[in-house]
Order: structure tokens, then sequence, then C-alpha cells
């Protein structure tokens, strides 16, 4: 394998409807010019935030017997992205795919995908949450909304705060092992919200507008914008903006078209992305 032409590895479910998790990663990632391998967690027909009735198949079952055949044809992964996960056994397997199948230098960004607007999603508990800290514990850069770094960190959730309250957030996700914090929807003033990083040695905080109404499916799409630009060798906090970018692009491209209320319209915006990345 060249150094130029990366291979990454994301995991989580497959929502066949809906514009999150896979149906965005391999699109989104594909598109950044990164060969994009997939380990589906589960199928579901749709998404769990406002559709009823969905079907769920759960693949805990195969993730082993995936991993060990990918280890017998020695498979390697220059770098790991997980998303929405089902439960502590998946999140199990996805560690011992890191330490079986990382090529050097492999990097794991983890989405810790469970949680928004101050409530866990459907179908997870505080004991997921705890089994999710193994996993941030493993991170070399951990993408979580405020929501979910506060259920990790223990923090109150607030929705007005100050910069003091999301350093001891960011120190807290530090301390639980993760290398790299890039925090999402982190808004200081009325009409703006942004991304802060922080790691060991400096934070960072990249502001841009913020619009009206919330928009499902946005977190898939700025982490995998994120996993493609860095993937394509560009700096975290600049990833971090690129994707924030991305994201706000998307979002403009579906307002006002309220059938379209369970995900983002984000491929005609690929363009805008791909350009960015030099
Ligand atoms: O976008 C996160 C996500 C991924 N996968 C499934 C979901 C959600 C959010 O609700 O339901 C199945």
């Amino acid at each position: 394998m060249s150094n130029e032409y990366k291979r990454i590895l994301t995991i989580q479910d497959i929502s066949c409807v809906g514009q999150c998790s896979l149906t965005v990663a391999l699109p989104i990632i594909s598109a950044c010019g990164i060969e994009t391998a997939v380990l589906p967690s589960a199928v579901l027909s749709t998404h769990t935030a406002g559709f009823d009735g969905f079907t769920f198949r759960d693949l805990t079952g195969d993730m082993g017997k995936i991993c060990d055949h990918w280890k017998r044809v020695n498979i390697k992964f220059d770098g790991f992205y997980t998303g929405y996960l089902g439960s502590s056994e998946q999140i199990d397997h996805c560690l011992r795919i890191f330490e079986e199948t990382a090529a050097d230098g492999a990097v794991v960004i983890v989405d810790p995908a469970m949680a928004d607007n101050g409530r866990l999603y459907v179908g997870f508990d505080m004991a997921f949450v705890e089994s999710m800290k193994r996993l941030v514990a493993r991170a070399d850069i951990v993408l979580p909304n405020i929501t979910e770094a506060c259920l990790l960190t223990g923090m109150e959730y607030k929705t007005e705060y100050d910069a003091m309250y999301i350093r001891e957030i960011t120190k807290r996700l530090l301390d639980l092992g993760a290398k790299n914090v890039v925090l999402t929807g982190i808004g200081f003033e009325k009409g703006f919200t942004g991304v802060w990083f922080e790691n060991r040695e400096k934070a960072d905080y990249y502001r841009h507008e913020q619009l009206p109404g919330g928009c499902h499916g946005t977190g898939d799409v700025y982490a995998s914008a994120f996993v493609g630009a860095l993937m394509r060798g560009k700096g975290i906090f600049e990833a971090a903006s690129i994707a924030a970018d991305y994201t706000v692009e998307c979002i403009k491209n579906t307002q006002g078209d309220s059938s379209h209320w369970y995900g983002v319209k984000f491929e005609p915006v690929l363009p805008k992305l791909i350009g960015r990345l030099g």
C-alpha cells in the first residue's frame, strides 16, 4: 500500500434509510479519496429517531468471526472510526479489532454516538455509557457532542456555559485516556456555535454560524467529513474546521424541505468538501 492511499475501517450500524451511520460514512469518506472498509454492527430498516416500528438485526455474533478472517489474511487498516454501536459486547469487539488489525501508526477515532440535546438515544442506558468510556480511553481522537461529553465525564448538562466549563469537560475526557478531544456544537454567543479542540498541549476554538432548528444525522456527517479530511493529511484542528463548514453547508442545503426531516442532503455538497482537501 502506498503511503498516500489510506484504508480506514468504520464500525457502526447500517440504517437502510435515514442518512446516518454507514450510509453517510461510506460515501463521504470514499469521496475524500480514502478506501473505506465497513463493519456493520447491526442492520436497521431506518434509524431510531422518528420512524415507528423499525426492524433491527444485531450482527454482534459476526464481528469476532470477521476479525478472525481479517487476521488470517493479514488485512490491516491505517485508521478506525467507530460510530453508533449497540452494546458493551460490540465495544469489546472493536477493541479487539484495533489490536489485531492496526497498521503501524493507525489512528483510532471514536464518535461516542449515543445522545443529543441532553438525552440518551432510544435503547441506551448508563451501563452503555460506562462501556463507552473504555473505547474513549483507547481513542486518539474522540468526537462527542456536549451531551455525550457530559454523560462520559459526569458533568452537568448545560445549554449556557463559559470556556471554564468546556475546559473542565475536555480535561475529564483527556483524563479518561483520549489523546485529543474535538467537542462539537459549542457556542458562547447567540447565533454561533463551533468546535472546541483540546489535547495536553493546546486548546483551540473554531466558531461558525448556528442555523435554526436541529437536523438529524449531522453528527455522522460531521464525523465522516472529519475522518476524510484527517486521513487526507489535514491536522486535527483544520480537519475539525473543514468538517464544521461542510456540515453547515449540508444543513443549508436541507433547510426549508420539511419532507426531509430525517437527515441532511449531504450528497450535492460533496464537491465543496472535496475542494477543501486540495
Ligand atoms: O446518527 C446516529 C444514529 C445512528 N444509527 C442509528 C440511530 C442514530 C440516531 O438516532 O438511530 C440506528
